[in-house]
């Protein structure tokens, strides 16, 4: 793996509707996610956080049906920026959350880069909404879809070209909350999906072999979104949306040591933890265990 990661915080918390899930990148920060990577003889670069308007907590601002529409736009137009910026440097984005539509900017940023882009959704939801199939209207269910050139104009044309990723080079796993028409879309476009089902009867180790042997086959890079609602909320519960029998702490450790094993990414990001709903920053803690394994930490 790129020994230079360039991390970049996204205070953002408008594409959903629970405050607090912007203090996320400090709780990382503060979790010791700088010296973690350091202690790996890992060059780091703690970028300036992209700036996010502040949101009206008197009111909501809603665009037809999408939350905050304009703002998620700008913020993720200027994610986008900064993640194509780093790569060009030659330096591994890592990209800390904030609610999880800062996946569009990330996406549109590294996309950028390779024609064949591959996507790890790890999450207990697939975030295919569309402004049609949303429930909520929150932007953060969407980024997926968003990046399939799925939805909102606005957000699918950030940083000028849609669309960032195709439906064969995405794998999804542990997905235990899909609306109807997210398994519509999955269906449509034939999209892996390994939800708790299959990762309960074939074991995470096989989910990451099949997931690690077909992204090599199929793509010329590969970015790792991991939404902390992945895991189950006993474990991890600082996210706005748990979904409980989620992945382990455990099951989790081991998918990031394969990843860096393989070393197959070419970015990461990790999202929607929120200090506010946590219990004495476990969540955040849990978010840079993973982030150790994932860049190379090793217990022998
Ligand atoms: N599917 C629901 C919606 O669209 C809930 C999405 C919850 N989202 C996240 N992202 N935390 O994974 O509103
Ligand atoms: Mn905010
Ligand atoms: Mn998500
Ligand atoms: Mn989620």
């Amino acid at each position: 793996m790129n020994q230079s990661i360039s991390i970049i915080g996204v205070p953002m918390d408008l594409g959903q509707n629970r405050r607090g899930v912007d203090m996320g990148p400090s709780a990382i920060r503060y979790a010791g996610i700088i010296e973690r990577l350091e202690n790996l003889k890992i060059h780091i670069a703690d970028l300036d956080d992209v700036p996010v308007s502040r949101p009206d907590t008197r009111k909501e601002v809603k665009d037809g049906h999408l939350l905050n529409l304009q703002q998620v736009a700008d913020s993720n137009w200027k994610l986008a920026e900064m993640v194509d910026q780093e790569i060009t440097k030659n330096r591994f984005p890592l990209v800390l959350g904030g609610d999880h539509s800062i996946a569009i900017g990330s996406l549109a940023g590294a996309a950028k880069h390779n024609d064949n882009l591959g996507v790890i959704w790890y999450d207990a939801h697939g975030d295919l909404n569309t402004v049609d199939t949303s429930p909520s209207g929150n932007i953060h269910g969407m980024p997926l879809a968003v990046s399939l050139g799925i939805g909102e104009e606005k957000l699918t044309s950030i940083f000028g070209y849609t669309p960032k990723v195709k439906p064969e080079n995405i794998v999804i796993i542990g997905a235990r909350s899909l609306d109807p028409g997210e398994k519509e879309l999955i269906r449509d476009k034939g999209i892996t999906v390994y939800s708790m089902h299959e990762i309960d009867r074939l074991g995470m180790s096989q989910v990451m072999n099949n997931t690690i042997s077909y992204l090599r086959e199929q793509t010329d890079g590969v970015h790792l979104s991991l939404d902390l609602d992945g895991l189950d909320p006993e474990e991890a519960p600082g996210v706005g949306t748990p979904v409980i029998g989620g992945l382990t702490y455990r099951e989790s450790h081991l998918a990031m040591e394969m990843l860096a094993e393989a070393d197959i990414l070419t970015s990461a990001e990790f999202v929607e933890v929120n200090p506010i709903l946590d219990d004495q920053n476990k969540t955040a803690t849990m978010a840079v265990g993973l982030m150790g394994s994932l860049f190379g930490e090793k217990l022998k």
